[in-house]
């Protein structure tokens, strides 16, 4: 009895935490729909391994800015600029792969299941194909009616320190902890040498190198990005972890315990006091990493959510829904 009562009270404290998120949310409204996203990135991954990185991005950018609700999505029109036009938005990728699966599961569902949920599924299931481990992923988010260029000041930038970069974390409800997870997440992907580029010679105006970087590692990096400044698509990239630089595991911890951090934040959470030991942790137990992952992103996926009624289901993940049309009586 007792037993059965703590359980139900368990359920409901759960239950408010997330926000009226749950696992299977649409069993009975589109049993289909996770069975779908994931077949389509299955098929990408084939082809693209770097998908799994793009939808990380992807889905960390969408949640920081205005929650998880698809915001990110939105094309800029002649009259609003969206947030993809922010300047940290410019190197997403991964949209066409969304774009897919919606049409996909529209297909099977019409108006049911939404982009942002569509985001965070198949970014859970690429990171599974590329050797992470899987998670229940709480669905029920609702799209968003706003998207402004404005808003990713949410992001922090690669050159903030440990405490600066984690305000950001904190104000979305995130532990340290959380944040040393989710930037594990720098286990898959590339930076361009613009990121990074001033550690490799003339670290913050010194004229010399970051002395926190390998020096054999900032040569070779040197090599690639050389000292000027380019435009972003016309800037080269690196692997972000320089071990294996598309397996879902921990070497990007015990990369920067080598002093081989690619951005500076990445190097930081490997000097800085109040990370050092969690990155140590990580380091030697990648199941530990892998399973504080899984955790860290159901968190992720829950910030600042939009359920119930708010928001609406776009039917294009790129253009929010017309608005039905006045109808006027009488006059
Ligand atoms: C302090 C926090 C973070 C900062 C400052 C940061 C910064 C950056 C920057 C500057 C890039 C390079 C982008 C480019 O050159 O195209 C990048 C790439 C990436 N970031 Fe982060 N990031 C942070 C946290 C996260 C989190 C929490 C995740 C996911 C959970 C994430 C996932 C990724 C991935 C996967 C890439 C590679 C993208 C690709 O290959 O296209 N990052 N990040
Ligand atoms: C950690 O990284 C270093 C430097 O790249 C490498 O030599 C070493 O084999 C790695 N250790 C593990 C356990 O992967
Ligand atoms: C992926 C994407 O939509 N990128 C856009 C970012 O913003 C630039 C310029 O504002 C656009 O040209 C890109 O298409």
């Amino acid at each position: 009895m007792k037993e059965a009562l703590i359980i139900f009270m368990l359920c409901c404290i759960l239950h408010i935490a997330s926000a009226q998120l749950k696992v299977g949310f649409y069993k009975s409204t589109c049993p289909q729909a996770e069975s779908i996203v994931r077949g389509v990135v299955q098929q990408r991954f084939k082809t693209d391994r770097s998908i799994t990185a793009a939808l990380l991005r992807m889905h960390f950018h969408d949640c920081f800015v205005r929650g998880c609700d698809a915001s990110i999505l939105i094309d800029t029109t002649r009259s609003k600029s969206s947030e993809k036009d922010a300047g940290p938005n410019l190197t997403v990728r991964g949209y066409d792969l969304i774009d897919a699966a919606k049409k996909a599961v529209e297909a099977a569902c019409p108006s049911t299941v939404s982009c942002a949920d569509i985001i965070t599924l198949a970014t859970r299931d690429s990171v599974v194909l590329a050797g992470g481990q899987s998670y229940n992923a709480p669905t029920g988010r609702r799209d968003g009616l706003v998207s402004d260029v404005n808003d990713a000041f949410d992001l922090p930038g690669p050159d903030l320190s440990v405490s600066d970069t984690f305000q950001f974390f904190r104000s979305k409800g995130m532990t340290l902890n959380d944040m040393v997870t989710l930037l594990g997440a720098h286990t898959v992907g590339v930076a361009h040498c613009g990121f990074f580029q001033d550690r490799l010679s003339n670290f913050q105006g010194t004229g010399r190198p970051d002395g926190t970087m390998d020096p054999r590692l900032a040569a070779s990096l040197l090599k690639i990005c050389g000292t000027q400044s380019r435009p972003l698509n016309r800037d080269p990239s690196v692997f972000l972890d320089q071990g294996t630089s598309f397996a879902f595991d921990n070497q990007f911890y015990n990369q920067t315990l080598f002093r081989r951090g690619i951005m500076q934040i990445d190097q930081e959470l490997a000097l800085d006091r109040s990370t050092a030991p969690i990155v140590r942790g990580f380091a030697a137990n990648g199941n530990a990493f892998k399973k504080s992952f899984a955790n860290a992103m159901i968190k992720l996926g829950n910030v600042e959510v939009l359920v119930g009624k708010a928001g609406e289901i776009r039917k294009n993940c790129r253009v929010f829904n017309p608005k039905p049309k006045v109808v006027r009586r009488g006059l």
